[in-house]
């Protein structure tokens, strides 16, 4: 992509409520646009990194086996009045009418729709475990939408739902889902704790909030640091490794709010351990049993013939929310530093033009095919424009690699600079195998 095409409508005066850095600098390097309280545009950089992130998602989605799908955003009501959350869930519900004046509502979450479509198709234990998820926009009436892309109305969520024959086969569904969680995230470049957690609404007696620190965030956190010594990769995908997985993890001390105990934190983590300290809450894994296989009639032929309510858990990972998240675990200084596998772009290549020598753009443009020949994201700073603000600009998106082409450019060899270090020059070959190496 040439920066002159690019569209990055930037927000020069920030509105009073960008209070927290992750919407301040998402609204000066155009990724959003508020369209209206808690409603936003994606714009082309801000979008880009959210599907980035979604792909992410979606591949630890399909490695534990669930399987991806869509739902409609607008669902009718009979299935909730069936389920009993018609009335239960209140204010935060955007209930709509069509034009035969049948009530409609705009998905807050989906677990009703998936447990119709279950029950019309599936009756034999013969065809479980399933797990199935879409990543799709959910609406919530929130009172008080804030922090940007955070807490929003309209936001944009995986949620994934198991079903299973019994408890102990859905725990595996749950376990599946919680190293998926955790390995998601790491790809993030974040460290997420796992929480125990409330249940809240979406019911059911085994949660975990999935949390990462910072400063901003609305989530209190009680934890022993321990929680980050444990290595993920010793735990191979299967039931019984998942399931020690899941033991090694919750027995270190880590609660919200809700679950928090000054008496047993101090009992059970020593002082020196204690992690007391605000995060933001980027996933949320419930099991709730048959609370809506039960009520909603979703009912399995088991081994002996006998009919049971089928065994639900659902999980949701807030992909939009991720986007600021991210930014608010890694800026630094005014600047946006992106795990590479989420950045905006791969690379950047910043000539030094001016009107009467065009040759250091004629060598970039032959650079930025090269690139992208071997599928490399690359933008080209095709701007006229002074060093300096070029510097200025790309540190501010955040992009982890530049090539720039100036004074200490010669021949082949380039000046190469990962964002925040100095800088070195490097033959274009070796420029190509640091970029490759992701
Ligand atoms: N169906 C369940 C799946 S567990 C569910 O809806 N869970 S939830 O309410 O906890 O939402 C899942 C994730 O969506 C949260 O962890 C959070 O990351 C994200 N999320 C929830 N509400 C908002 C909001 N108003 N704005 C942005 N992201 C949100």
């Amino acid at each position: 992509m040439y920066l002159s095409k690019l569209f990055i409508p930037i927000t020069k005066d920030l509105p009073a409520e960008a209070k927290i850095k992750s919407h301040q600098l998402m609204l000066r390097t155009g990724m959003i646009k508020q369209s209206s309280a808690g409603i936003y545009s994606w714009l082309p950089l801000g979008f880009k990194v959210m599907k980035k992130i979604e792909q992410i998602v979606r591949e630890e989605q399909n490695y534990i086996g669930a399987q991806e799908m869509l739902m409609p955003t607008i669902q009718s009501s009979e299935i909730w009045k069936e389920s009993g959350r018609y009335d239960d869930y209140g204010e935060e519900m955007l209930r709509i009418k069509d034009r035969q004046g049948r009530e409609m509502l705009y998905g807050p979450t989906n677990e009703e729709l998936i447990t119709d479509v279950f029950r019309s198709s599936v009756k034999s234990y013969k065809s479980l475990p399933q797990l199935l998820y879409h990543i799709q926009w959910k609406f919530r009436d929130e009172v008080r939408p804030r922090f940007g892309v955070m807490r929003c109305k309209e936001f944009y969520m995986k949620d994934a739902y198991s079903f299973d024959i019994s408890d102990e086969e859905a725990k595996k569904s749950y376990n599946k889902m919680f190293y998926s969680y955790l390995k998601t995230f790491s790809r993030l470049g974040l460290k997420a704790i796992p929480m125990a957690a409330d249940t809240g609404p979406i019911g059911g007696d085994l949660s975990h909030e999935f949390v990462i620190l910072a400063e901003t965030g609305e989530s209190q956190i009680y934890a022993d640091k321990n929680i980050f010594e444990i290595n993920l990769n010793q735990f191979p995908l299967n039931d019984s490794s998942l399931q020690k997985m899941r033991e090694e993890f919750t027995k270190i001390y880590a609660v919200t709010d809700e679950k928090y105990k000054k008496d047993e934190f101090n009992k059970n983590v020593k002082k020196e351990n204690q992690m007391i300290t605000k995060g933001i809450e980027v996933g949320h894994i419930f099991y709730f049993s048959d609370k809506y296989s039960k009520p909603m009639n979703c009912l399995i032929d088991d081994k002996n013939g006998k009919k049971t309510s089928v065994k639900m858990g659902s999980y949701g990972i807030g992909v939009s929310r991720l986007v600021g998240a991210i930014i608010e675990a890694n800026y630094n200084n005014d600047v946006m530093k992106w795990p590479k596998s989420i950045s905006p772009f791969d690379v950047v290549i910043i000539p030094s033009i001016n009107k009467n020598n065009k040759e250091n753009l004629v060598k970039a443009e032959k650079i930025y095919l090269e690139l992208k020949k071997q599928n490399i994201d690359v933008l080209l700073d095709d701007v006229d424009e002074n060093m300096s603000n070029k510097f200025k600009k790309h540190d501010l998106i955040g992009t982890p690699y530049q090539i720039i082409i100036g004074s200490k450019s010669e021949g082949n060899n380039f000046e190469f600079k990962e964002l925040n270090s100095n800088s070195e020059i490097l033959s274009l070959d070796k420029i190509k195998i640091k970029l490759k190496v992701k």
